[in-house]
């Protein structure tokens, strides 16, 4: 308790009058989550479940770009997503920004459903991201196929009005149509899809433990997403 990494972790988001509450420290952690000044996206880590991307690295990476994206742009909030408790890659983080002294105003990790981060983590989050697939299609699991089950056939129309293919390390925004019962429950305005780097062979585009050509696609991934959401958040 009281430690510098679960000062960052937004457990349960907000409480009654609206303050973001850490459950593991008991302490407010974000002044307001309910105000509408900020901005706030919330990111799954991209690449490290499926593709198999390494934690250490990736959690390097993430650190870094964010850190370069927050001295850039004010009035943001970043929310790094995932499922369980016992995430790596959310501890990993956590610890290395708490290192590099990111702001954790602005920069929070949340264990959560990124498709109910309002209605059961009390956020809220206008854009969220999502790690795609090179076809921008529905289901193959993980938090491709959560994001575009929560936001039902709207996504998927939107998507196909935006983009038919991505290539990794690229993002595309998709605006949620209201009729999506993710903007109308969880108050998600945007989608914006992100293709992060493939190690696993059996995935196409398979980059054979090339970390090298992996972490720069991993950089220009987050560099492109973090980009997109700066120029909604205009
Ligand atoms: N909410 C928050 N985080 C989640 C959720 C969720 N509902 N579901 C998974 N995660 P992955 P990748 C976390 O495998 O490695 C897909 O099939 C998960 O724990 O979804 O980039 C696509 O179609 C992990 O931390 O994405 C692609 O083909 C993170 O989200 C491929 O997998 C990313 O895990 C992309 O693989």
């Amino acid at each position: 308790k009281g430690d510098v990494s679960c000062s960052m972790e937004l457990e349960k988001g907000c409480n009654k009058n609206g303050t973001a509450e850490d459950e593991f420290c008991g302490k407010s952690v974000v002044g307001d989550c309910s105000r509408d000044d900020f901005h706030t996206l919330a990111f799954p880590s991209i690449s490290t479940s499926d593709f198999q991307f390494n934690h250490e690295k990736a959690s390097d990476i993430i650190t870094e770009v964010v850190a370069d994206f927050l001295n850039k742009v004010d009035n943001v909030r970043l929310i790094l997503v995932d499922l369980s408790h016992k995430s790596r890659i959310l501890s990993l983080v956590r610890a290395k920004a708490a290192k590099k002294h990111i702001d954790s105003n602005k920069f929070l990790t949340h264990v959560g459903d990124i498709t109910r981060l309002h209605t059961e983590g009390g956020l809220h989050c206008n854009v969220i991201a999502n790690a795609a697939n090179w076809r921008l299609k529905p289901g193959g699991g993980g938090v491709n196929a959560a994001i575009f089950k929560a936001a039902g056939e709207a996504l998927e129309i939107a998507t196909k009005q935006h983009a038919e293919t991505l290539s990794p390390g690229n993002s595309v925004v998709i605006p949620l149509p209201s009729n999506s019962p993710l903007h109308q429950r969880e108050g998600v305005t945007h989608v914006i899809h992100v293709l992060g780097p493939n190690m696993n062979p059996q995935r196409p585009n398979c980059l054979n433990n090339d970390y090298v050509q992996g972490g720069k696609v991993l950089r220009d991934a987050y560099t492109s997403l973090f980009e997109n959401f700066a120029s909604i958040s205009r």
